[in-house]
């Protein structure tokens, strides 16, 4: 059909519209032109369209409106067919029954344990576990170096120390840490065609589902067990909520730890004089840790929430039924929060400690205590053990891999001094 203004109006509509890509090298210019779109900027994500949020405080406002519900089933694009499992973001949405996708009383009663288990003090007891695995990863990285002395940071420390450590929480074997890992990385991949992502997740689910029916048969003391026999109120998790939290717990406590572990170093290696004053104790790791957070997070784009009811923000209208995803990364360079200087890397910034990537309110990361001891035990660890530790190849040859949601790194190769 020849209709000039049917072709003009959607010219214009498709004017303001962002295409957020999964092989996006340059980051940085993604991140900027999504928060210079404004408060809220549309986007499209492998062909769907959805609204993101860009900045501090209209993310903070957002992320405690009941309005807004992470339930699938409100999603127009959802009930009307449109988006389908074929899509390959689907498993970021549709990850079964858990605290990840349920709000309100349900989604305290699927939670609480969880976060009870992961406060401040309760990890204390298990921070020697944690040195002792970086201990014998950083054993393992010594070992690991070929014969020009390089060696990849990622596969040899940072990923398997976050598996290490969630594993031992949740009761998951060292034998299949190596299987998560992959099929991990498979799931997070755009270039992973979508049967085998279906196909990888049904069998993460037989997975998990066997390990909640052995320890419910032999309970034990790691977290898995406590959320089986947690009695909130008369009313215990189900087979399927157990294993709904379980997923989300592994999915999560080791991808996200293995970016802002790896994208501390590279921001350090990149600084050298902000390296050089950590090293000499005129500045804490925990400055490096939260200043990556804010800088670099590991969540570039959160997937997803509904509106349940039309929504003003600013100068837009979010409609009933459409999805919002939360920009972390452009929200940490937003320089109403941080200053106009937001996109450079500095651990004295006095705004370090106020970014959002562990997200706001009811749904605010419940591992976030667990991540900075982690990051803050393997980050003085390793450059204590390796002070001349350095890139092997330019930074600007670091690749980064085809995933969506995360930015993650392919390698990362270093000598280690
Ligand atoms: C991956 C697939 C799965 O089985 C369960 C979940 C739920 C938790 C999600 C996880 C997902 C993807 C990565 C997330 C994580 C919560 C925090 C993590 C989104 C969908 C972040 O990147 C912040």
């Amino acid at each position: 059909m020849n209709c000039p203004h049917a072709e003009a109006a959607q010219a214009d509509r498709n004017a303001g519209v962002i295409t957020v890509d999964p092989m996006v090298q340059d980051l940085d210019g993604e991140t900027a032109r999504l928060r210079d779109a404004g408060v809220l900027a549309r986007i499209d994500l492998l062909g769907v369209p959805a609204w993101t949020v860009t900045r501090h405080a209209e993310a903070r406002q957002l992320l405690v409106d009941p309005r807004l519900v992470k339930d699938i089933d409100a999603w127009g694009l959802w009930q009307s067919g449109v988006v389908t499992r074929a899509w390959p973001l689907i498993g970021m949405i549709d990850a079964g029954r858990s605290m990840f996708t349920v709000d309100g009383s349900e989604h305290r009663r699927l939670r609480t344990k969880t976060s009870q288990a992961l406060t401040p003090r309760r990890l204390e007891a298990i921070r020697p576990d944690i040195e002792k695995f970086t201990e014998e990863l950083l054993d393992a990285l010594d070992a690991a170096q070929g014969e020009d002395g390089v060696v990849d940071l990622k596969a040899v420390f940072a990923q398997p120390l976050p598996m290490k450590v969630v594993g031992m929480l949740m009761g998951v074997d060292e034998s299949q840490h190596a299987m998560l890992t992959r099929q991990y990385k498979a799931f997070f991949s755009m270039l992973t065609p979508q049967d085998e992502r279906l196909a990888l997740l049904a069998e993460l689910d037989v997975f998990y589902t066997d390990l909640v029916r052995e320890k419910t048969a032999r309970p034990t003391d790691d977290l898995t067990s406590a959320l089986i026999l947690a009695e909130e109120g008369g009313d215990p998790l189900t087979e399927e909520e157990v294993v709904g939290n379980l997923k989300a717990m592994v999915a999560a406590g080791h991808e996200t730890t293995i970016g802002l572990v790896l994208n501390a170093v590279r921001a350090l290696l990149s600084h050298p004089d902000q390296l050089r004053a950590v090293l000499a104790g005129e500045i804490g790791w925990d400055a490096v840790v939260e200043e990556t957070l804010r800088w670099d997070t590991p969540t570039t784009h959160l997937l997803m929430r509904f509106a349940t009811e039309d929504l003003a923000v600013g100068d837009e209208m979010i409609r009933k039924g459409e999805g919002v995803v939360i920009s972390y990364r452009a929200i940490g360079r937003d320089t109403e929060q941080h200053g106009p200087d937001a996109d450079a890397f500095d651990i004295t910034r006095p705004t370090r400690n106020r970014h959002m990537t562990f997200g706001h309110g009811p749904h605010i990361c419940p591992g976030a205590a667990l991540s900075r001891v982690e990051a803050g035990i393997a980050l003085p660890a390793l450059f204590g053990r390796f002070p001349g530790l350095r890139l092997a190849v330019p930074d600007e040859e670091i690749t980064k891999l085809p995933v969506m949601t995360q930015n993650d790194m392919a390698a990362f190769p270093v000598l280690l001094g």
